[in-house]
């Protein structure tokens, strides 16, 4: 499953946003290093689904669609804050670092109303310094990765005798989840391809995990707390600043609020929509009634929505370039043996094949793999056809095929 691990530093949000994204009840509080332990839970991305295209209605399975949206699940990581020379061990040490190597994408959360000093205290809001806060963060994940080479360091030396420094340094890093190519295109960007590895400095460890970690990490920085008034001018700074990255304006204590009441009947609320109704304005009590008034006036009205499912879907669609596909097992109806309509969705890397669709099914599906069908058309797929974003295709396996013949 699709995993995004949640960084930042302490008090930053990381667990209210986990909450609102997973609707679980992780503690959350103002003191420095709540969350001790990473925590997984269960969110969504979501797109519009096939069915109303397709005039259908669908009986999801693995997903769930709503409104006719697709929602279909991924896994989130609320990784403990992280401070200066956590690599070190600092803070609570770097055991949990190991959360962001299982991780396919980054959700770098900062405090953008500035409210917290270095070591992640609470402060006046607008005394902090957002943009340093990131860079310090991406600089403890790129000393952790330099400090796992250097760990290796012998290894490696006697791995590129025979299998070549890229394969030495991506069986190394294998923890992080890299592939041989991530290894080439950072020992590139950090111009190191040509010099022998024997011969590298700290820097050049350094820089190599400089230009890796984009690489293997693709990262959405979530300016949170936009609520508050200082945000507004510290989000200018951050997209300036990091115009090569997405950062994306949110309010997690509001999509927290809105889900719960939501939840709880009072009001109703879609992740990702730019409104919310009340249902019974007589129910509320007072401080719900200013909490909701808050959210309109400082996040709704400002914003367009608070930016959490926003960013949960283009962390999947844009960053990792994920597409939504739906297998069927009977082409003329979309549906599974079952009579489910469109059961399934699968998310699969720009590029995929139906040969990957399979695979990503079930292995015997790939083994026994004969032809693709696009259920639109009726027409077979060519084996080395690239599948598109809300493609619904029939694999056809031996067994079955067989089958019909009898
Ligand atoms: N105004 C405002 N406050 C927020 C928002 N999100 C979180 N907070 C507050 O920030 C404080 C810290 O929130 P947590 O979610 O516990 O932060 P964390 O990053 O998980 O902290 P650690 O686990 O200690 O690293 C709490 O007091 C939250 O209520 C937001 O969108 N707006
Ligand atoms: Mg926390």
């Amino acid at each position: 499953m699709l995993t995004f691990a949640i960084i930042g530093k302490t008090n930053v949000g990381k667990t209210t946003l986990f909450n609102a994204a997973t609707l679980l009840n992780a503690e959350i509080s103002n003191y420095p290093f709540t969350t001790k332990e990473p925590q997984g839970g269960t969110a969504y991305v979501c797109d519009l689904c096939v069915c109303r295209e397709l005039g259908l209605e669908d009986n999801p399975q693995n997903s769930a669609c709503i409104d006719g949206w697709r929602y279909i699940p991924i896994r989130i990581i609320d990784v403990p804050g992280l401070v200066k020379d956590a690599w070190r061990g600092r803070g609570l040490g770097n055991r949990f670092l190991s959360a962001i190597g299982q991780a396919d994408a980054l959700i770098h959360v900062v405090d953008a109303s500035g409210s917290i000093d270095e070591e992640g205290k609470i402060d006046k809001p607008g005394s902090g310094n957002p943009v340093q806060d990131v860079m310090d963060i991406e600089m403890e994940i790129e000393l952790w990765i330099s400090h796992i080479i250097d760990r290796n360091n012998q290894q490696i030396s006697h791995d590129i005798e025979h299998q070549g420094l890229v394969d030495s340094l991506n069986k190394s890093l294998t923890g992080i989840k890299t592939k041989p190519q991530h290894i080439e295109q950072a020992l590139q960007n950090a111009e190191l391809s040509e010099k022998p590895f024997k011969n590298w400095t700290p820097e050049d460890t350094l820089e190599f995990a400089h230009q890796l970690l984009p690489v293997i990490k693709p990262t959405l920085i979530i300016a949170n707390k936009m609520d508050l008034p200082t945000a507004e001018e510290n989000l200018e700074k951050l997209t300036e600043y990091y115009s090569h990255a997405l950062v994306a304006a949110c309010s997690a204590e509001a999509e927290l609020a809105l889900r719960l009441a939501d939840k709880s009947g009072l009001i109703k609320y879609m992740p990702g929509q730019e409104t919310f109704k009340v249902l019974d304005n007589d129910a509320l009590t007072l401080d719900q009634q200013q909490a909701i008034a808050y959210i309109e006036q400082n996040v709704m009205y400002k914003y367009m929505r608070t930016g959490i499912q926003q960013a949960l879907n283009t962390l999947a669609f844009k960053l990792l370039k994920m597409n939504m596909i739906y297998p069927v097992s009977d082409d003329q109806n979309f549906s599974d043996n079952h009579g489910n309509i469109l059961p399934d969705v699968h998310l699969l890397e720009d590029g995929a094949t139906p040969l990957d669709l399979a695979e990503n099914i079930h292995t015997s599906l790939k083994d026994n793999y004969i032809l693709a069908i696009d259920a639109r058309t009726g027409l077979r797929l060519p084996k080395n056809y690239t599948l598109r974003h809300r493609d619904v295709v029939r694999i056809m396996t031996q067994k079955r095929q067989k089958q019909k013949k009898e």
